[in-house]
């Protein structure tokens, strides 16, 4: 998720006529779909008024936990019209990430959420690339804005008539499901504009009790104090009352998704252009440089690039998963329980505790964030 588009730099100065229209959309509609996305559709750049106001109200009832994003600079993200001079339209285009399930065959899985399994931002990226270099050679502004902090995507997407909102906040697409991410072109073009698709999620409300942490406030409203995917990339101690919880989430978290009859059902494979991968040893994590891991994750969003964060998360999968007559949850164990991070000494206390193996845990710390930990111990795992 960046927050600098480079493309935005580069203008061009529309001289005389420029295509427009139906039959204009419809050749740039095939070399979108021809490209690899699934849908695509247009919007207007009015502003973004619902998400504004979503967006408002969940900082006032405290459901943005520190993230910003989009939520850092409501008016900027809701308003299209300012992020390229003399906007008309925005194409919006839906990738699909959906691979075949396989089993990784690893001993201790840290599980990667599918949106993750390989680098779908960067096939998105060329298919809507692929639309902007057209606009551009007959003569229109066109920048492509691809999970980036300047747009808030679900909302053009909705408008755009890529799908419907789904009670777990997805974007779903008829007879196609949510495992799509979402991007779009802001163009000078003058294009027809799609009409919204019809909610159909019906009386169903599967997502809401599949979420692991209540994390589904109300139908279409996350709370991101409780909701993993948001607790994985946040940086510090990991909110206590839901590390049981997370079981061997690595990064992100399907399952308000793969709970959905729509996704279950209708899901479309994609051809996947680079290696796949569900998931990574957790001992490999908790023994690997920071130059190694950061390689390994590199699409991934770690705050401020510290590798310590995939760490955190890795102790708390051992705490969950890991045996503990493993001789490598020993040697993690006796590496982070004295790390010089008081947040990786904390958590590897927790794990040392579910795990039974107390020899690790000291009496005391000096660091208060770990003097706390050793207050709160949890206790054996069920399954031990
Ligand atoms: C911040 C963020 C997060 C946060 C917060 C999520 C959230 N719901 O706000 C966290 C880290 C938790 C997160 C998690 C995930 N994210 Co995210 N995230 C974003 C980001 C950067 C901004 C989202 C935003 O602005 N939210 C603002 C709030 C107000 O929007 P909203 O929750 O969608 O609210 C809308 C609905 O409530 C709707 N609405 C209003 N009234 C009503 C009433 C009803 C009944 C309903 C149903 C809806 C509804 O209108 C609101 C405004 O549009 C976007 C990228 C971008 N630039 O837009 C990606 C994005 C939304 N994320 C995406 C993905 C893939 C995910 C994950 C699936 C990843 C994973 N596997 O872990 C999870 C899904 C969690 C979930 N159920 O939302 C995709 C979504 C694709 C899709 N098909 O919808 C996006 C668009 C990225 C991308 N470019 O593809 N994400
Ligand atoms: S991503 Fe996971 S934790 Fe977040 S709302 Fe969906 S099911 Fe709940
Ligand atoms: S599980 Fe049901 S309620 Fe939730 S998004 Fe899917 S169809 Fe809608």
């Amino acid at each position: 998720m960046q927050s600098v588009n480079p493309e935005r730099k580069k203008r061009r100065v529309i001289d005389g006529p420029v295509p427009a229209g139906d039959a204009y959309w419809t050749s740039l509609r095939s070399i979108g779909l021809g490209a690899g996305l699934h849908s695509v559709g247009v919007t207007s750049v009015d502003p973004l008024d619902r998400a504004r106001e979503q967006i408002q109200q969940r900082i006032d009832n405290d459901f943005v936990n520190d993230m910003q994003f989009t939520f850092r600079n409501p008016v900027r993200s809701t308003t299209p019209s300012l992020i390229v001079q003399d906007a008309r339209t925005i194409i919006v285009g839906a990738y699909s990430y959906f691979v075949e399930d396989a089993d990784e065959g690893l001993g201790t899985p840290a599980h990667i959420a599918r949106y993750a399994w390989f680098d779908a931002h960067h096939q998105m990226r060329e298919a809507l690339t692929a639309m902007k270099d057209q606009l551009r050679t007959d003569g229109h502004r066109a920048v492509v804005f691809a999970d980036d902090n300047a747009i808030v995507d679900r909302e053009i997407a909705y408008r755009a008539g890529i799908g419907w909102f789904g009670k777990n906040s997805n974007i779903l697409i008829p007879g196609a499901g949510s495992y799509f991410i979402l991007g779009c072109v802001v163009t000078t073009a003058q294009l027809p504009l799609s009409e919204p698709v019809a909610d159909s999620c019906g009386t169903c409300t599967r997502c809401i009790p599949a979420c692991p942490t209540d994390a589904i406030a109300a139908p279409g409203v996350i709370d991101a104090n409780r909701c993993l995917s948001w607790l994985l990339q946040k940086p510090g101690v990991f909110d206590r009352r839901f590390r049981v919880a997370l079981g061997s989430r690595i990064y992100g978290c399907d399952d308000c998704q793969s709970s959905c009859p729509h996704t279950q059902r209708w899901s479309v494979p994609v051809t996947v252009r680079s290696p796949v991968r569900r998931a990574i040893e957790t001992q490999w994590i908790l023994k690997s440089s920071d130059a190694d891991i950061l390689q390994e994750c590199e699409s991934w969003y770690i705050h401020e690039r510290n590798p310590q964060w995939i760490r955190r998360n890795a102790l708390i999968i051992m705490g969950n998963t890991a045996q503990p007559t493993d001789a490598w949850v020993h040697a993690a164990l006796q590496e982070y329980t004295t790390s010089a991070e008081p947040v990786l000494r904390a958590q590897a206390i927790w794990a040392a505790a579910r795990l039974g193996l107390v020899a690790y845990v000291p009496q005391h710390d000096e660091d208060p964030v770990v003097a706390e930990e050793l207050s709160h111990l949890p206790t054996l795992r069920d399954d031990l």
